[in-house]
């Protein structure tokens, strides 16, 4: 696993399918993982998540659906800044611009966390004022205002976000600092830990009430330790007590029934070498999410306003 660019399209499904004029998706690998402060490899994560990809089956048998037919195109990996975080934000967002204006659905491949900020500021660009929501999967808060000596570290990634005025939802957060709640109490964050999602018998009760908060219009970023090591050791720090499989996807599934996605990730996958079923949880995890993302009344909706 020592591949940092992928050298086959994500599914790599058939090629009339992947045509980046007609794709509705467009996903965009960030091998990037420069602020990553425990165990790194992040950087190996787009490759992987995609060399995984090639095993998930087309059809998906719960959605009974061939999503990849609303076309779903992978860019090339773009290549890690050297100038640090902020000048890698910043590629990222001229890189998504042109794509979020050209009503794509755009999605980023972590990398680490830090890349999430230049998709959302390329959305908070061409939107300009349209209101959207944050919704972080995570076992993180980073909600911290600066860390290791900098606003763009991978702990700041959502303190940037309520800098830029947006609202959030935080799902399966299990390990914070008090400044991190003061923070998320002043800004009125919602938020749901791992063990709150667990422990109730509604789940999804918990999580309308959170979305109420929120626009209709909601980027979604996925950070993999959300979920539990058990089953995604394959992050930079995995947290114990986390999210498992399908109750992720119900939350999930329910996001995008609620909500219209603009845009989502996944970040954080930092793959170990020959073990490759989190690679696979990965993949199968974004493929059902593209499904949702691009079907039912949301989906509608936009096609029509378009
Ligand atoms: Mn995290």
């Amino acid at each position: 696993m020592n591949s940092l660019t992928p050298t086959s399209p994500f599914l790599d499904p058939p090629p009339e399918f992947t045509n980046p004029r007609t794709a509705r998706i467009c996903i965009l690998p960030v091998p990037y993982d420069a602020t990553t402060t425990y165990q790194s490899g992040s950087r190996f994560g787009p490759a992987a998540l995609i060399a995984a990809s090639h095993q998930v089956e087309l059809y998906d048998e719960h959605l009974q659906r061939e999503t990849y037919r609303v076309g779903i195109h992978t860019c090339p990996a773009l290549q890690p800044n050297a100038a640090g975080p902020e000048a890698m934000i910043e590629d990222i967002r001229q890189a998504c611009e042109p794509l979020a204006a050209a009503g794509k659905l755009v999605v980023l491949l972590g990398g680490e966390h830090t890349v999430t900020l230049g998709l959302i500021k390329a959305l908070l660009q061409i939107r300009s004022g349209r209101p959207f929501g944050v919704v972080q999967f995570d076992a993180h808060r980073d909600l911290r205002s600066e860390y290791e000596g900098t606003p763009w570290n991978h702990a700041c990634v959502m303190a940037r976000i309520l800098d830029w005025g947006l609202p959030l939802v935080q799902l399966g957060v299990r390990a914070w600092s008090p400044e991190e709640v003061a923070r998320a109490k002043r800004a009125k964050v919602a938020a749901l830990t791992a063990r709150e999602l667990l422990a109730v018998r509604n789940p999804l009760a918990l999580l309308d009430r959170a979305l109420n908060t929120l626009p209709d219009d909601v980027y979604l970023t996925f950070d993999l330790d959300a979920l539990d090591p058990s089953i995604m050791p394959s992050t930079g720090t995995p947290e114990p007590g986390g999210l498992l499989y399908y109750p992720a996807l119900d939350l999930i599934e329910r996001i995008a029934l609620r909500k219209r996605v603009i845009g989502l990730d996944v970040v954080e996958l930092a793959p170990l070498p020959g073990l490759v079923a989190p690679d696979l949880l990965a993949a199968r995890l974004l493929y059902r999410t593209l499904g949702w993302a691009t079907q039912g009344k949301a989906e509608k909706t936009r096609r029509i306003h378009r």
